[in-house]
């Protein structure tokens, strides 16, 4: 066994005019592909899934290397289930909705923080909304293949500002892009799942 690619869990063309199958042909297939590779060959251990986050922490701390791939593997895995079809807007199940109204001011300070966040982040990226060790909401970025776990954080949605990600679809616009993320793309029953996990995660 080792780390292996995912199929994407919906078709290609499903998230239309927002993400181009061209688009997803190249980032799912081509590069969350190469960090898979990359991440088992420079791993000197055999990777899987139980054993990944650790490996992908031990790496943050000692082998930035082979980290830049384990930690693009996580932000992809997750990035794919982060959207569908038809996603995106206020539609938010209950408690996460509660929760960002009253830790970001509510979808719309939510909304405003992403983008901003997302289109400030200078190079490449990711934007995130993430919980922290009390469990309250906050919006960051980071550079590169970081993500919030590399912070003691629990990552809810993260959104890919590498230009690989909209270059196509929105050439240089990240804000436009970012904003159809946001109002378009957003599977918020994901971000729901994540949250419920990381509330079990505390308690235990
Ligand atoms: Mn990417």
């Amino acid at each position: 066994m080792a780390l292996t690619l995912p199929e994407l869990p919906y078709d290609y063309d499903a998230l239309g005019e927002y993400m181009s199958a061209e688009t997803l042909e190249y980032h799912h297939d081509k590069h969350h592909k190469a960090y898979i590779d990359k991440g088992n060959e420079k791993s000197k251990k055999e990777l899987n899934n139980d054993n990944f986050i650790p490996a992908m922490l031990d790496a943050f701390k000692n082998d930035q290397g082979l980290f830049n791939q384990l930690g693009q593997h996580y932000n992809h895995l997750h990035f794919w289930q982060w959207m569908s079809p038809n996603g995106g807007g206020k539609k938010l199940p209950g408690e996460l909705e509660k929760q960002i109204e009253s830790d970001l001011g509510g979808f719309d300070g939510f909304r405003k923080k992403f983008i901003e966040s997302g289109t400030g982040q200078f190079g490449s990226g990711w934007v995130w909304l993430a919980m922290d060790k009390n469990g309250k909401f906050e919006v960051t970025s980071t550079k590169d293949g970081e993500n919030p776990i590399c912070y003691g954080k629990t990552p809810l949605l993260g959104c890919d500002v590498w230009e690989h990600s909209y270059y196509i679809d929105y050439r240089n616009a990240r804000q436009k892009y970012l904003e159809a993320f946001v109002d378009h793309l957003i599977n918020w029953e994901h971000v729901a799942e994540l949250y419920s996990e990381g509330q079990l995660k505390e308690v235990a």
